[in-house]
């Protein structure tokens, strides 16, 4: 590790992460509950996945032990964005790995799924282990966001799991690389290779989540700290009375992020993109929402306020959403994508776009300004448009500065608009994780140990009954094919993880929406503070309000 060590962190490395009862205790035994299936496209994702389909979920519970104590050798990879808690993930597995036999290895793969398909990896030591404990970030082996999906990749896994005599990978990723560990789990049963595939529920845009699993890791960490900035963003909204505030929030596609710190901070307000999506409003009745509640609080004096943007809203706007799509399925294409990026200037790869888009969709891309057309051509490899890079913040501050302007001319409000933008997103993913994260993420590294020790592969390990004390937490692995759906991207049907989107009748959309009236308008701005890791309960072990509302 690079760098000083801070009076924080190092008080923070001797903090010993809490485990489910059963798992601290040390002798348990794997338990197979029902088989589970996927609820939408069985045969399809059956034929896709036909050696690792059809697999029951599994319980870690107290008692007489059935895992065998045999030496084993284990490599884990952390995939795609960062989320406080990954190297607890490595902790809690490595330390369940020593704690089974002191012979037991862990290899970890360099920047991303990258490292297996090309071998580069380096065995994690204790030293390395105890420099990272509790702290954030990804950088004991880095991230990366490639997917292996070539034949050429998929026979590189093969074999150099083979070669380094793995029995078990470890993929901490979100939904695309728990899709990509599924797919990597198949292809190597059938290749009768030992090495088991393990996934960890990672992201902390938190829409990987289900019946089994609660919460991905890092929302809670990510949210506290954005709720930190966005709590101090409103006091300084009120001390200066001068200044609206509009706060992009992380989250590329659900808005959980944005729900989330608008429950812990009550800024004025909160956009949702789901429920956007849900009124097929235009991004110019999106403006018109704001201006309305800007004009109500000038009415009241107050010329000042916080709004709160989900940053994947630009794809839950109907016709930008339709425009994306296509420009996906364009750009899936290889050819195409060659012939984009040989051209010099972006006036001429806007007018070759343009000439294969749909008319609506040619409308809705010349609409948008051009260094966010530029940014949308960059999509990923699974398909995904960088949306962290648009500045919808300024899109909207433009949009409701004409609307005020005019409303002024029209007499119909005296309000002033001195508006402010930011982005809050980078600041939170590699943050110190909080005491549930810590705890959580250890926990999740403790069990995928386990389900590797076990010998099962294609499962997804899930720690349940979060928003209980640790004790009462139960760990478990779902497998992965019963979480899959056939969705469209870059062109083509494949198998994924269904993202969980924000859910317009469940609980935390419903208290915001209780309280949104009141809270665009009135000052009830709560400062939440930063992260506290030392001190009472109460202020230390906060799960999450969107967790605390959906768990009771
Ligand atoms: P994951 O889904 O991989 O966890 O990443 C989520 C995220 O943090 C999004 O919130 C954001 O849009 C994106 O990563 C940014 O990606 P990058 O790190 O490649 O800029």
């Amino acid at each position: 590790m690079s760098g000083a060590i801070s009076p924080l962190q190092k008080a923070r490395s001797a903090y010993q992460p809490k485990l489910p009862l059963s798992l601290k205790n040390g002798s348990f035994l794997v338990k197979k509950g029902e088989v589970i299936l996927p609820p939408v496209d069985r045969d399809r994702i059956k034929t896709l996945f036909p050696n690792t389909f059809g697999q029951p979920i599994l319980t870690f519970e107290a008692g007489e032990t059935n895992l065998s104590n045999h030496a084993i050798r284990v490599g884990v990879v952390l995939s795609g964005g960062q989320a406080p808690g990954g190297h607890n993930v490595i902790a809690g597995l490595f330390d369940a790995l020593r704690t089974a036999n002191s012979d037991n290895k862990l290899f970890g793969f360099l920047k991303g799924p990258i490292g297996i398909v090309k071998g580069n990896f380096v065995e994690i030591t204790s030293e390395i282990i105890d420099a990272y404990r509790n702290t954030g970030g990804f950088d004991m082996i880095m991230s990366g966001r490639d997917k292996i999906e070539s034949a050429e990749d998929l026979k590189s896994c093969l074999d150099n799991t083979a070669t380094m005599d793995l029995n078990g990978l470890v993929v901490v990723g979100g939904d695309d690389s728990n899709t990509n560990a599924a797919m990597l789990a198949e292809y190597l049963k059938s290749n009768d290779s030992k090495c088991c595939v393990v996934g960890v529920p990672k992201t902390i845009d938190g829409d990987m989540r289900n019946e089994q699993i609660e919460m991905s890791f890092g929302f809670d960490t990510a949210c506290k700290t954005y709720s930190e900035v966005i709590g101090n963003i409103c006091r300084d909204a009120t001390s200066a009375i001068k200044y609206w505030h509009f706060v992009r929030l992380m989250g590329r596609a659900a808005s959980h992020v944005t729900l989330e710190c608008g429950l812990s901070t009550h800024a004025n307000i909160t956009l949702i993109s789901e429920e956007i999506r849900s009124k097929g409003m235009t991004l110019a009745e999106v403006a018109d929402g704001i201006v309305d509640t800007v004009i109500a609080r000038a009415a009241k004096g107050r010329n000042y306020g916080i709004v709160l943007i989900p940053e994947g809203l630009l794809e839950f706007i109907p016709e930008l959403k339709s425009m994306i799509d296509e420009l996906a399925t364009m750009l899936g294409d290889k050819d195409t994508l060659e012939t984009v990026r040989s051209f010099d200037t972006h006036e001429e790869r806007t007018q070759y776009l343009s000439s294969m888009f749909s008319a609506l969709s040619a409308k809705a891309y010349a609409s948008l300004p051009e260094d966010t057309q530029a940014v949308l051509l960059n999509i990923d490899s699974h398909g995904n448009p960088p949306l962290s890079q648009v500045e919808t913040e300024k899109l909207l501050i433009d949009l409701v500065k004409q609307r005020i302007a005019s409303a002024k001319k029209q007499g119909k409000t005296a309000a002033k608009f001195t508006a402010l933008s930011h982005f809050v997103g980078y600041e939170g993913r590699c943050a110190a994780p909080s005491n549930f994260d810590a705890d959580y993420c250890y926990s999740l590294g403790y069990t995928a140990a386990q389900v590797v020790r076990a010998g099962f592969t294609g499962y997804t390990v899930s720690v349940k009954n979060l928003n209980q004390p640790a004790s009462e937490w139960v760990a478990m692995a779902t497998p992965v094919t019963s979480m899959l759906n056939i969705e469209r991207r870059l062109g083509k049907d494949v198998p994924v993880i269904k993202k969980a989107l924000v859910e317009l009748d469940g609980k935390p959309f419903k208290m915001y929406a209780q309280n949104r009236e009141k809270w665009a308008v009135e000052d009830d701005y709560v400062y939440p503070g930063p992260i506290q890791y030392f001190g009472p309960s109460e202020v230390c072990d906060v799960t999450p309000i969107t967790l605390q509302l959906e768990r009771g």
